[in-house]
Order: structure tokens, then C-alpha cells, then sequence
């Protein structure tokens, strides 16, 4: 059986780092060619200076190491992406464009494209928002996403092209930092509450929002690669379910840890954005085509986060 060589794009990034290092377990170290704008001094393995609006330097990495999937994950996120909105839509579908063309047009067999719960607005139920349903994003970049998913499933019926994806809620991990995203909070408050800081949050606390944890994330994305291709009904993007929960819950759970651990609320223009997104997410058929299912709830997760940040921190003191 031949092997396949993955390209990641956007390899430095929240999801990008942390699934760059899974894919190397998964495929083997050679066989996974990190990419991003700059280089990580962090990373280890093989790794190219990549711009995705230039299709011809995705074409040459493609070329020359055979590449057979890409998982492209570099984009401007919510909340950046309002504050230039037509830089973040040109960015966004060249990149994705360009991807999609690469594709096409060598051996790459299979793709890996996110999408993200901002492709809901407010014509979509905030509970348990189905998969099917009428998408009006309000934000840049989830106009973005939603086109993503439809361009997706253009290129499948018309070229065959297996694109693959998943709607991701906010993920949280302590691998990696968020980047101009609206779920970020859920990431910057562990990071506070280990520091012994107080937290100001710029969610008001009953803001409730889908999230998962990293661990989930990354197995989720995997496990939906490594599906059967006949097993994969929805060719835009899958609605993917963990937990739901706002800010004032995860305070208390951090609080069982960090009983003086304070947290202060200054809603800025993110309250406007998540206000507009689901609650709770149905993940059904995610669950029955590839047989989706979270393992880490918040409990879980909080124990989790901060005893490896705890860590994190206690060896850069000892440094
Ligand atoms: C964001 O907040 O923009 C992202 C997302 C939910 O796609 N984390």
C-alpha cells in the first residue's frame, strides 16, 4: 500500500500545531510537511515557508514531495476578521481556492478544510442547531466558511474531489494560544486563573457557546479522514458536538481548583458576534455516518488544562 504525504497549511496555528504533531504519529514523521508563513523554532520536523494566496508555491511543495492530502487549515478568525473585512475574505477563499485547484489538478487525493459553528446566524435555532439549516453568518469570516463548504461540495460533484470537514465549536487546549477568535476566552481564562490573575472576560457570563477540547478536536478530524468515503453523506461540513457551557460556568469549575480565582466582565464587539451563534449543537449525523462521540466534558477538561498549564508554567520559572 503506498503511503500517503500530508501537507498541513497553517501548521503553527491553535489546531494547526498541536494536529501537525498527531499526523506525525499517525503517518509517520517523514510524512508530514509543515507549513506556515514563518518558521516555529519550536517545531520539529520537515517544514516550508508557505503563503497560500500563491498557488504556485502550494503547487511546487505539492509537487515535490507527492503529495496525497492537505489539511489546510490557515484562515482569519471571527473576531480579527472584522476588523478588515474585505482582506479577510480575499484572504480566506484564495487560500481555500487555491487549495481546492492544487487539488484538482495533481495527485492529492484528499482534503481537509474546517469550517466553524459561524456559519449559523440568527435564522438558525440556538439549541441543538441541526445540521440543515438556513445559514446567514454575520461575520466575515463566517461568510467565508459557508462558501468554503459550498465551493467544497461543488468540487466533490463536479471533480470527485474528496473535501472533507467539520463545523468546529470553540476549541480549547493547552498546547497552543487562540488568535483572534470569538470563543478565545475559554483558552485566556486557564491561563489567568494558573497565573492567579484575575480574568476580565469579554463575554458577559450567561454567554453559552458550543466548545471542545482539544484532545476531541484533533481525534474527531482524524477520525473523519479515515472514514470509509462512502460513510461520508455531507460533503459542506458536519456539525461537530462536545459540551456547552459560559463563562460564569467555567469559573465555577475552575474555582474547585482556585477557590479565590476572580473573574471580571467587560462584553466588548465579540458579545455581538457569539450572540449570534448556537448554544448547543446537534452533532447526529456525525454520529452516525463516521460515529462521532466527545469524551471530555468540562470537569474532564479543566482538570486537564490546568494541571499541564500548572506544569507549563512551574518549568518556565525553572528556567
Ligand atoms: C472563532 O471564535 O472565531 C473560532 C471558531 C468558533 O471558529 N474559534
Amino acid at each position: 500500500m503506498n503511503e500517503d504525504i500530508i501537507l498541513v497549511i497553517g501548521s503553527n496555528g491553535q489546531l494547526g500545531s498541536v494536529l501537525t504533531r498527531e499526523l506525525q504519529k499517525v503517518h509517520g514523521y517523514d510524512n508530514v510537511i509543515a507549513s506556515d508563513l514563518y518558521v516555529d523554532p519550536c517545531f520539529s520536523g520537515i517544514f516550508e515557508i508557505l503563503d497560500a494566496t500563491h498557488i504556485a508555491d502550494i503547487q511546487s511543495i505539492v509537487k515535490q514531495y507527492s503529495v496525497t492530502q492537505i489539511y489546510h487549515l490557515a484562515a482569519i478568525l471571527s473576531a480579527k476578521g472584522e476588523e478588515k473585512p474585505l482582506s479577510t475574505w480575499n484572504l480566506n477563499i484564495k487560500m481555500m481556492l487555491n487549495v481546492f485547484e492544487v487539488a484538482r489538478l495533481s495527485i492529492v487525493n484528499k482534503v481537509f478544510f474546517p469550517s466553524s459553528i459561524a456559519v449559523f446566524g440568527d435564522k438558525a435555532p440556538l439549541e441543538h442547531t441541526p445540521q440543515s439549516v438556513y445559514l446567514n453568518p454575520a461575520t466575515v469570516y463566517g461568510i467565508s466558511k459557508a462558501a468554503g463548504e459550498n465551493w467544497a461540495q461543488y468540487y466533490h460533484a463536479n471533480y470527485g474531489l474528496d473535501i472533507r470537514s467539520i463545523r468546529y465549536p470553540g476549541v480549547i487546549g493547552h498546547q497552543s494560544m487562540p488568535g483572534g477568535g470569538t470563543t478565545d476566552y475559554a483558552v485566556d481564562i486557564y491561563h489567568s486563573a494558573v497565573k492567579q490573575q484575575t480574568y476580565t472576560c469579554f463575554l458577559s457570563a450567561e454567554t453559552r457557546l458550543p466548545m471542545i477540547f482539544m484532545n476531541d478536536a484533533i481525534r474527531a478530524t482524524i477520525e473523519l479522514m479515515q472514514a470509509p468515503k462512502e460513510n461520508i453523506k455531507t460533503r459542506t461540513a458536519y456539525n461537530l458536538g462536545a459540551m456547552s457551557f459560559d463563562p460564569s460556568e467555567i469559573t465555577a469549575e475552575i474555582k474547585h481548583f482556585y477557590p479565590d480565582f476572580q473573574v471580571d466582565y467587560q462584553p466588548d464587539s465579540r458579545q455581538l458576534i457569539a450572540n449570534k451563534w448556537p448554544k448547543s449543537i446537534d452533532d447526529s449525523e456525525a454520529r452516525n455516518d463516521w460515529g462521532w462521540k466527545p469524551e471530555y466534558n468540562l470537569r474532564m477538561m479543566t482538570t486537564e488544562m490546568l494541571e499541564k498549564l500548572k506544569e507549563k508554567y512551574n518549568n518556565i520559572k525553572l528556567k
